[in-house]
């Protein structure tokens, strides 16, 4: 029997590429002409499955190109770089993961903050360039029992918010609409949320509603002493607003894992002290990685089968 053929589009960790290799004959973008217009027609037409990943996606035009797709496997939970509307339009299934990553984001989204407000890496950094014999480290914020607002309360804010709980913290979110069954109190205002705040954590899915959701005047109210955490996605914040804001201390300092135009964080915020920079890798543990992997794996092949997928994108 012939070989399944997949277009891997984008870089996808090792293991999970091997995976893909011993089932499927696997075309990488490039070797059917990506960017668009896809070159090979013939390669193309082959094409049962495209596997890509959350940060990069698919771009809609290459699937007018791909007449044999019968399902679209993204390894990650975010779902603003695929075309669902057209999938949804020719029935094509996406499947995505969500939940497994869960955990490993909010502990990030925790690290980040504890970092954030503690400047455990800036004292690291202190440490090592021998300032410590020279002179004191400043005194830093407390954490413990101070108020955390959450942007977005879906899997991953609740898993935060369950984890800010064992901090002491009070806890409030900004939501489109209250979540049904939680004890942690809905602020409708995003303004509000962020005056009331010492630190806001961004845990909002990425669209065109939720695009630079985090302006001027969201930073302005979390204020001189508050802390913006974002493990959502650069597009989110108005990245200039917030160098803006940094530099000139209306907002006390963030601590950011993903960034408008990743890999590239802009010069402005490498210079800031108050600043904790990671490279998107909330969801990047072993364990996550794997079970990520797996659920892309299962995705795939119940697509392939024309079978319900695991876990498929709305
Ligand atoms: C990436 C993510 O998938 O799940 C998401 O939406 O952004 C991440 O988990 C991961 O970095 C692999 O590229």
């Amino acid at each position: 029997m012939s070989r399944t053929t997949l277009l891997q589009v984008g870089p996808l960790m090792p293991a999970l590429e091997a995976a893909l290799r011993e089932q499927h004959e696997v075309l990488r973008a490039q070797d059917i002409g990506a960017p668009t217009p896809l070159r090979d027609p013939a390669a193309a037409a082959r094409v049962q499955a495209v596997v890509t990943s959350a940060p990069v996606g698919l771009p809609v035009a290459w699937l007018d190109q791909l007449p044999g797709l019968r399902v679209v496997s993204s390894f990650g939970v975010g779902l603003d770089k695929l075309p669902l509307d057209a999938c949804r339009a020719r029935g094509l299934p996406v499947g995505y993961t969500p939940d497994v990553l869960n955990d490993c984001v909010a502990d990030l989204a925790m690290g980040l903050l504890l970092d954030g407000a503690r400047q455990i890496a800036a004292a690291d950094r202190f440490v090592r360039r021998a300032a410590w014999l020279r002179g004191r480290f400043p005194v830093t914020t407390r954490v413990s029992g101070k108020r955390l607002g959450i942007v977005g309360l879906g899997r991953i804010g609740q898993a935060v918010a369950r984890r800010a709980a064992g901090f002491d913290m009070d806890i409030a979110y900004n939501n489109r609409r209250p979540v049904d069954g939680v004890a942690w109190r809905h602020e409708p205002s995003l303004l509000a949320l962020a005056e009331w705040a010492d630190f806001l954590v961004l845990t909002v899915a990425a669209s065109a509603d939720t695009r630079q959701l985090i302006n001027a005047d969201v930073l302005a109210a979390l204020g001189p002493k508050g802390l913006l955490v974002n493990v959502a996605r650069g597009s989110v914040v108005d990245e200039a607003a917030l160098i803006a804001c940094l530099q000139n201390g209306t907002l006390g300092g963030a601590a950011l894992d993903v960034f408008d135009d990743e890999p590239h964080v802009p010069e402005a915020l490498l210079a800031l002290d108050q600043v904790v920079l990671t490279p998107h890798m909330a969801s990047g543990t072993h364990e996550t990685r794997q079970a990520m992997a797996d659920l892309t794996l299962a995705n795939l092949r119940a697509g392939l089968a024309g079978e319900r997928l695991p876990a498929r994108a709305p």
